[in-house]
């Protein structure tokens, strides 16, 4: 197969209808720190045995078409010793690996951070391929205030993403490009909207003039909310609007799929919003998830690092992901929420 014919059939497994990616590429504080809130320690084997969990449940591949694993997850085996990434694909997962390195304070921009990890990440696909990566995620992060994002950010992290991602499709692996606004703050949600289409605006811009392929990507937003500290929290259905606004605006039809972060929203939220986005449609974009909190934070609970919660650990991420598959196709009804969406709160 020739890289575009990969890289496409790489995204036509990911985009698939009902179907949204689970994100399990904490990296190492991340994933402490999601143990230590149910009481786990962080060690090799518990990462270990919690991403075993995560990959063997039963049946996942109805609503998961792919998930995104960290550097740590792809060389670990499985408990029949075979490598994580050869167990996601034998029960239907793409695997997929998170490359960036983290965030830094962007110099001379005070509150502003970047995202690095550009040298030698095209050596470092090489490797991931062999270990069986077929896609990859680079994270951007962007502060919220009155004045942040600064221009220098949105350039600087729009730069760095378009350079990410045309390395990536050079050695055939499809990126998802991650423009995370943050929630933290009290802006408003029309501050939230204001910065998420100057970020899209630039990252689109970069995109191009890095001659990305805009079919062979996947984009990875936040959805347009109110910081978590503001006072007013919009509806889902106002959600939903300036989300989907902003995107028609700047996110060009030849992009196959927009897969959104949770980014510390409740499982019950995300879904609902992503619900709402869904019954806006059609869209010109499959409009799908990529949860890490809004898919695990019922998991951890369950499991609490014992081996025999792993069936109900199993289950609650089973009935995350369905639904969520169920409001990819804005088919979700917050009646059919059961215990999960409840044992979590906002992150
Ligand atoms: C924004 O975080 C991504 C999506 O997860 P949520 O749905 O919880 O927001 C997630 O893939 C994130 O990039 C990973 O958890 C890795 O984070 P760190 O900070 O450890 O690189």
């Amino acid at each position: 197969m020739d890289s575009r014919d990969l890289l496409q059939a790489t995204v036509d497994l990911l985009v698939q209808p009902g179907k949204g990616i689970l994100a399990a590429d904490e990296s190492g504080p991340t994933i402490a720190k999601r143990f230590k809130a149910v009481g786990v320690e962080s060690t090799d084997e518990n990462r270990r045995a919690y991403r075993h969990l995560l990959l063997a449940t039963p049946g996942l591949s109805a609503y998961i078409s792919g998930v995104i694993l960290y550097e740590e997850t792809l060389m670990q085996r499985a408990d029949d010793s075979s490598p994580l990434p050869e167990l996601a694909t034998r029960q239907g997962l793409v695997p997929g690996i998170k490359v960036d390195a983290g965030k830094i304070p962007l110099a001379l921009a005070p509150g502003d951070e970047i995202t690095q990890g550009l040298d030698g990440l095209a050596k470092r696909l090489a490797a991931y391929k062999e270990h069986g990566a077929r896609f990859a995620k680079w994270r951007a992060v962007y502060n919220v205030s009155d004045t942040l994002p600064s221009r220098l950010a949105i350039e600087a992290n729009a730069d760095a993403l378009a350079r990410y991602a045309a390395i990536c499709q050079e050695e055939a692996v499809v990126p998802i490009v991650e423009p995370e606004v943050l929630m933290d703050g009290g802006h408003t949600l029309e501050r939230c909207a204001e910065a998420t289409e100057a970020v899209l605006h630039e990252v689109f811009d970069a995109l191009h003039r890095h001659r990305v392929v805009l079919e062979h990507m996947l984009l990875k937003p936040s959805m347009v909310v109110a910081g978590k500290a503001q006072a007013r929290q919009a509806l889902a259905t106002e959600v939903a609007a300036q989300t989907v606004r902003v995107l028609r605006r700047r996110v060009p039809a030849a992009v196959p799929g927009i897969f959104f972060l949770s980014g510390g929203q409740t499982p019950a939220e995300a879904s609902a919003h992503l619900d709402a986005m869904n019954r806006l449609g059609p869209h010109p974009w499959a409009l799908s998830f990529s949860f890490g909190r809004a898919l695990q934070d019922p998991v951890l609970h369950a499991w609490q690092g014992q081996a025999a919660n792993t069936r109900s650990a199993q289950e609650a991420l089973l009935e995350r992901a369905r639904l969520n598959s169920a409001a990819r196709e804005g088919r979700y009804d917050p009646t059919m929420e059961g215990v999960s969406a409840r044992t979590s709160a906002r992150a």
